[in-house]
């Protein structure tokens, strides 16, 4: 979408102080990959100078050293990508290596979703190794996949090779913050049925630099596509920036007790690419007795794409993936004639012709853990997912004469601009992004 615009100029100005032949190579590396791959490969893997940011506006004594107890479950971070840039999944290593307690990290998995990329076997190994030759206690674990599966079955097989009280599934391109891992294992200690997430600070795909972002709430749109909503009127209410709020989904990287995720059926394996897994994962916990968090003590700084390394065209696994979760979870929402109409812009009327898959054992598993309506979710997890009832219409705003649609301009602010039509994302919702 949108920022594009803005951080491709920001990219323009950043090449244009290299040398034509480093021009080339980096404008290559960032069409490749969605990111600065040239400047990663230049910044020093342990950047922490980038990332100290202070809770000193909290009135209570969270989020700070010293707070949290020594007696916590340990952790297993699981990795995974397609085709990532070495430097950046080094980077994120030495930042979980660096700021996670030694005591509580068990271990570390890379989950190699088929990458093709050469520069991820042999070099990564070594880099492997000599974090291996550094703490001989910490157990690193591979798992390379020889069919590219997509994220759902990815997730799902690192948290099968791990054998943590607790795992975090990330993604690759992110580094985590001091104190990232503390606060939500204090949460998952106190009760093993929630499902955490940290805060994401946006790390800019053209110069990398880290802004931090406000917490809030992960939720979605009748898309099913996520986006940030505000928490509960009940918690501003608390004052305290610092607690953790409920939130109805996660937007895609998440830390659980590892057994307890098994029981409430991991993820959705019959998704395939990417896309709508997270938000399965959320109707699932709420209606399946469990509960989600973002914990504004903990922060995670991500890199936001410019594109993925996927394939060219996402949309059609996001409708398949989407459709799966309609099915199983949604009741009668699925069908209700005006929200098919909010769902048409997706295909998701009657004949949307997608094969979705076997859906059978997931209906299975809702039966067998006895999950609420989706009616129950909407009126007391998301009531911010307006039914829509009086729906006149849905879909992009188009002017006709400048063929140009009304979108989310970029950050501050997201001011609305004109934009090229394409009936995705901010132009047909609010939504500003998934991870991924
Ligand atoms: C490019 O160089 C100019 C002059 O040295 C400097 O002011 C500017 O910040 C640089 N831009 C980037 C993006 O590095
Ligand atoms: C897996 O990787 C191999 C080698 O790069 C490639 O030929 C094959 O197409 C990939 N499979 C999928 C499903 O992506
Ligand atoms: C892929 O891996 C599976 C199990 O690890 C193996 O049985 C199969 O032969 C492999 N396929 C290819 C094409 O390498
Ligand atoms: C769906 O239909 C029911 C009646 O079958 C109606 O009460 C409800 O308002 C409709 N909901 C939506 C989302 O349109
Ligand atoms: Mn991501």
């Amino acid at each position: 979408g949108l920022g594009l615009g803005l951080g491709l100029s920001l990219l323009c100005r950043y090449l244009q102080n290299l040398s034509e032949d480093d021009q080339r190579e980096a404008q290559a590396l960032f069409d490749k990959y969605g990111y600065n791959v040239f400047l990663s490969d230049r910044l020093p893997l342990d950047r922490s100078c980038h990332l100290i940011h202070s809770h000193a506006d909290y009135p209570s004594a969270l989020c700070s050293h010293g707070f949290y107890s020594e007696d916590l479950p340990s952790i297993g971070v699981v990795l995974i990508y397609l085709n990532e840039a070495l430097s950046i999944i080094k980077r994120a290593m030495r930042s979980i290596i660096d700021r996670t307690p030694k005591h509580l990290l068990k271990e570390i998995i890379l989950v190699d979703d088929n990458s093709s990329e050469e520069n991820l076997k042999g070099d990564l190994d070594m880099y492997v190794k000599s974090l291996e030759q550094e703490d001989p206690s910490l157990s690193i674990k591979r798992v390379r996949h020889n069919v590219s599966y997509g994220l759902s079955h990815a997730r799902a097989s690192g948290w099968r090779a791990a054998t943590a009280d607790v795992v975090a599934i990330l993604d690759a391109h992110i580094e985590v913050h001091e104190l990232w891992a503390e606060p939500l294992l204090t949460q998952i200690k106190a009760d093993r049925t929630v499902v955490t997430s940290p805060v994401f600070d946006k790390v800019n795909f053209d110069d990398l630099t880290v802004i931090p972002y406000q917490p809030a709430s992960h939720a979605f749109d009748w898309a099913l596509w996520c986006m940030y909503e505000s928490f509960s009127d009940e918690y501003y209410k608390l004052k305290d920036g610092s607690l953790p709020g409920k939130s109805p989904s996660v937007m895609g990287i998440l830390v659980a007790e590892r057994k307890y995720l098994g029981e409430i059926g991991l993820l959705d394996e019959g998704m395939k690419v990417y896309g709508g897994e997270n938000v399965e994962l959320g109707i699932r916990v709420w209606t399946c007795g469990g509960s989600i968090e973002v914990v504004p003590c903990s922060k995670i700084a991500h890199i936001e794409r410019a594109h993925k390394p996927y394939m060219p065209d996402l949309s059609k696994a996001m409708k398949r993936n989407a459709l799966r979760v309609a099915e199983v979870w949604m009741d009668e929402y699925k069908h209700n004639s005006s929200t098919t109409k909010i769902m048409t812009p997706f295909l998701w009327n009657t004949n949307h012709g997608i094969d979705i898959g076997d859906i059978s054992e997931r209906k299975k598993l809702r039966e067998r853990l006895n999950c609420k309506p989706f009616k129950w979710y909407l009126e007391n997890v998301y009531p911010k997912l307006d039914p829509l009832t009086d729906l006149v219409a849905y879909g992009g705003m188009r002017n006709l004469d400048a063929d140009r649609c009304i979108d989310q301009g970029p950050v501050p602010g997201h001011t609305p601009i004109a934009y090229n039509c394409y009936y995705y994302g901010p132009q047909v919702s609010k939504a500003s992004g998934c991870q991924d």
